[in-house]
């Protein structure tokens, strides 16, 4: 942890100096406005002409005068004032001067000072209180899962047994183990790390089929950030429990050489989309065809695995589906759900950043954050084509109050627009605030003039987007977002139900068909929540992350241990389903947690989450064999 100031506190100090400035002047104006003397003066027309000079020399100075902020271009002044007054340009600042009556800057006695610091203290301490609580949902969870599904791929909390969609190999398990981590539970990382070393072994070597990138995501991805947050690579030693750091990279090791049959066994540098782990056989899935997002979501992994064993084939082969993908035609930047292993080629036109788009566009960026330094360039261009793309022919405002959502293009960009939006897409508002800054704080960006005009087009778009994925959890009755959402826009109503909170301003921006109502416990709203925290320092967004926390615990929570997805979000009592995903452990949890604490935890400049949420550094200590 850092021995700084918490940056709340630096904000109210930099805050302060800027009020004080402006508020002088506008306070000596004031005076000269309001005393005996404006009546003398005005009653002649040299008194005139002395009061609007006096004017005019202090509008002059507000607009000379101006932060450091003001060198960057104009869309960055446009973005600032949404955030506050410490980015407004001079000409807002003059109107401001007319119509608000002045206020004296505050002076602090020592004790008024404390006070103020103990003001700052509470909110800090509310929010250590938040993040107990959600640290306490991560015990409860696991808890269920411990008592009635311990090994199993995943907990059905009603029906209180486990069930293995996943392959069998302790999906839940493997990942939770680095939000416990995180969160410094001792007994869950003790308890997690023991069933790790005993059981994983003989299951990655006995186990049937899987599926390699849920396995790559969540199993190697978990093992290995396990393995980082443990010590190893003399990686944060964050906890002293459980087996050693050695044990999650054998572990992480043996399970990606049986997956490298998907890439081996492939006729192109697309890898099949299963393997068979006891046989280290490989085969597509029945369509012939792989997802894109699935094929291109696997090289975080395999990169960070190549630099911690000094083994360049994890890295080489799956680099090679981004160096592939990189020659096919696209269109701006944007690509169809589908590629085959067989031919190397995309196929079908539907293009979307939902389920089986979302993390190719993820990817590109973060390899790239990654890889650095190693001529990966390619990547970065493909993904600001990319988002150019986006918001050329995928971005849309709802009617009436004027949501801004990605849609879709089902048949390609001479198709229809479809105005649907997976949860999923809500990963892009985090990624894209990624990418703008590139995990530094929107305000050190500025200072330092390093946001491009694509950088600050993102920046307000991921923003835009935040507040979308957030109404799409507003406009229900139990405060919790479906699985999809359509929007009215200009010259298109949708059919169907709104989501049933007619206090919501959004109510009929947003409809939600009934196959749609579902809730996983999915993550990527409090996903990008977090990163725009991290990154705007906003603190509206952690009140949404509260929002939506507190939502989850009153209608997802199960007594007896876990948590439950639901059918209906928009209907109380909401009808629950019989599962508890891995990503509400290994990912929504951690992300609320990260959310409400101390921004110095995983910097989002110096590591990459995977987009199971298991961080990995990104500068590594490279093992040379
Ligand atoms: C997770 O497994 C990952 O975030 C993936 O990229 C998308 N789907 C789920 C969570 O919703």
């Amino acid at each position: 942890m850092s021995k700084s100031l918490p940056y709340s506190m630096k904000d109210v100090h930099y805050d302060n100096a800027k009020f004080r400035q402006r508020s002088c002047l506008k306070v000596i104006t004031q005076n000269l406005l309001t005393s005996n003397m404006k009546r003398d003066y005005i009653s002649c027309s040299t008194g005139k002409f002395l009061v609007l000079l006096m004017i005019g020399g202090l509008a002059y100075l507000m607009l000379t005068h101006t932060s450091p902020i003001h060198s960057v271009s104009g869309l960055a002044k446009d973005i600032g004032t949404k955030v506050g007054d410490n980015l407004m340009d001079g000409s807002s600042r003059v109107g401001k001067f007319w119509r608000k009556p002045p206020r004296l800057p505050p002076r602090f006695s020592p004790d008024e000072i404390g006070s103020n610091n103990s003001y700052v203290q509470n909110a800090a301490s509310e929010w250590r209180a938040r993040q107990q609580s959600v640290k306490n949902a991560f015990i409860h969870a696991w808890s269920g899962y411990k008592n009635y599904a311990m090994g199993h791929d995943e907990l059905m909390p009603l029906s209180r047994r486990g069930v293995d969609g996943l392959g069998g190999l302790g999906a839940t398990v493997v990942d939770a183990l680095d939000t416990a981590m995180i969160m410094g539970i001792d007994e869950i990382v003790s308890e997690a790390g023991s069933w790790i070393e005993m059981h994983l072994p003989e299951r990655i070597s006995q186990k049937g089929q899987v599926n390699l990138f849920e396995t790559t995501i969540r199993v190697l991805g978990g093992l290995l950030s396990a393995y980082h947050l443990s010590g190893g690579e003399q990686g944060k030693n964050l906890i002293h429990k459980g087996p050693k750091p050695t044990v999650y990279l054998t572990n992480a090791r043996n399970l990606a050489d049986q997956l490298l049959a998907a890439f081996t066994s492939s006729p192109t540098a697309i890898p099949f989309s299963d393997v068979v782990l006891r046989d280290r056989s490989a085969h597509a899935a029945p369509d012939g065809l792989s997802s894109t997002s699935e094929v291109s979501t696997l090289q975080l992994e395999l990169n960070y695995l190549s630099s911690v064993t000094g083994d360049p084939k994890y890295s080489k082969v799956s680099m090679k589906v981004l160096e592939h993908m990189k020659t096919l035609p696209k269109v701006e930047g944007l690509v169809p759900i589908y590629i085959s292993p067989h031919s190397g080629e995309f196929s079908g036109e539907n293009i979307r950043l939902g389920s089986r788009g979302d993390s190719y566009y993820e990817y590109l960026l973060k390899v790239w954050l990654q890889q650095r330094d190693n001529n990966v360039k390619y990547l970065h261009d493909m993904y600001e084509e990319a988002m150019k793309g986006v918001r050329h022919l995928l971005v849309r405002k709802s009617i009436p109050s004027g949501l801004v959502f990605v849609g879709e293009l089902p048949s390609g960009p001479n198709g229809v627009f479809s105005p649907k939006m997976d949860h999923l897409v809500c990963f892009l508002s985090g990624t894209l605030a990624l990418g703008a800054t590139k995990g530094i704080t929107k305000k050190e960006a500025l200072k330092n003039n390093l946001l491009t005009f694509e950088d600050l087009e993102n920046l307000k778009l991921a923003e835009d987007l935040a507040k979308t994925c957030f109404e799409m959890y507003s406009v229900t009755t139990t405060g919790l977002a479906p699985e999809i959402a359509y929007f009215n826009m200009e010259g298109h109503s949708e059919e169907g139900p709104d989501g049933g909170n007619k206090s919501s301003k959004y109510v009929r921006d947003i409809i939600i068909k009934p196959a749609d109502r579902h809730n996983l416990l999915r993550p990527e709203t409090v996903e990008s929540l977090f990163v725009l925290y991290r990154i705007t320092e906003d603190p509206k967004y952690r009140e949404w992350g509260w929002a939506i926390f507190k939502a989850f615990e009153k209608h997802t929570k199960v007594d007896s241990g876990g948590y439950s997805s639901l059918d209906d979000v928009t209907t109380l009592p909401p009808q629950r389903r019989d599962k508890m995903e891995t990503f509400f452990l290994g990912e929504t949890l951690k992300y609320l947690y990260l959310l409400f604490g101390d921004n110095t935890v995983i910097p989002l400049d110096e590591f990459v989450f995977n987009t199971e949420a298991h961080p990995f550094p990104i500068k590594v200590t490279t093992k040379t064999e």
